[in-house]
């Protein structure tokens, strides 16, 4: 069976599984979808309408989908347990899980929404950028996410289990859409947070995506 990865690079879901993909050394190829201007047909294959969706592509060529992030990274896990990156140990999985999806709803449509969208996107279809928009989500809306990411990182090198694991990566991804609008969490505010996040983008399974990312956005 050979995977496709159906989505756009700058979307922090999409990142996040690549990223999970290198660390594990899963090969995949990525099927370009920009979720605004879908191919027809689109929601038979993502019922909501979102990227990524993960094809398994049979060696006769047939397809079955399986669309979201965490699914994905779940599935690939059991199919590829070496490299671990979901725990098995109870509390630990849980604790996992739980960053997972914190940094997958919240933080990533605060930073999306609030940043990346009219920052880096509207430059790239062309729009002018709303700086004050952006100024305002990293005054008033942000800092409670980077305090609680702050206290739960402390002086760990990593959020689960002292070692690399899915909520690292569902954390950093989104911060990396913070960086390709121009900003970054204020090192005097969030010193441990801002030294994970250093760690986690210079890491090669990050930072390949990141320059090819910053490419694109030119
Ligand atoms: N929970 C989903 C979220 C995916 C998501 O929201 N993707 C965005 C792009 S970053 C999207 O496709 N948005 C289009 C839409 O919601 O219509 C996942 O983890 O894959």
């Amino acid at each position: 069976m050979k995977y496709v990865i159906l989505g756009a690079p700058l979307s922090p879901f999409v990142r996040k599984v690549r990223v999970f993909c290198a660390e594990k050394g899963i090969d995949y190829d990525l099927e370009p979808i920009t979720p605004f201007d879908p191919p027809q047909g689109w929601t038979d294959i993502s019922p909501l309408g979102r990227i990524p969706v993960l094809a398994l592509v049979e060696d006769d060529g047939s397809r079955r989908y399986l669309p979201d992030s965490s699914v994905i990274c779940a599935f690939l896990e059991q199919m590829h347990p070496d490299k671990p990156l979901i725990p098995v140990e109870p509390v630990a999985r849980g604790e996992m899980l739980w960053l997972e999806e914190y940094a997958d709803s919240d933080l990533a449509a605060c930073i999306g929404l609030g940043i990346f969208r009219p920052v880096a996107l509207a430059g790239l279809m062309g729009q002018e950028p709303d700086l004050a928009q952006a100024n305002q989500t990293i005054e008033n809306d942000l800092p409670k996410y980077l305090d609680y990411l702050e206290a739960q990182i402390g002086d760990r090198e990593f959020f689960v289990e002292d070692r690399l694991t899915l909520a690292d990566i569902a954390v950093a991804t989104s911060f990396v859409n913070m960086a390709h609008s121009g900003f970054s969490p204020d090192a005097t505010k969030w010193p441990n947070l801002v030294a994970f996040l250093e760690r986690m983008h210079g890491r090669d399974s990050f930072a390949g995506f990141i320059a090819a990312e910053k490419k694109m956005l030119g």
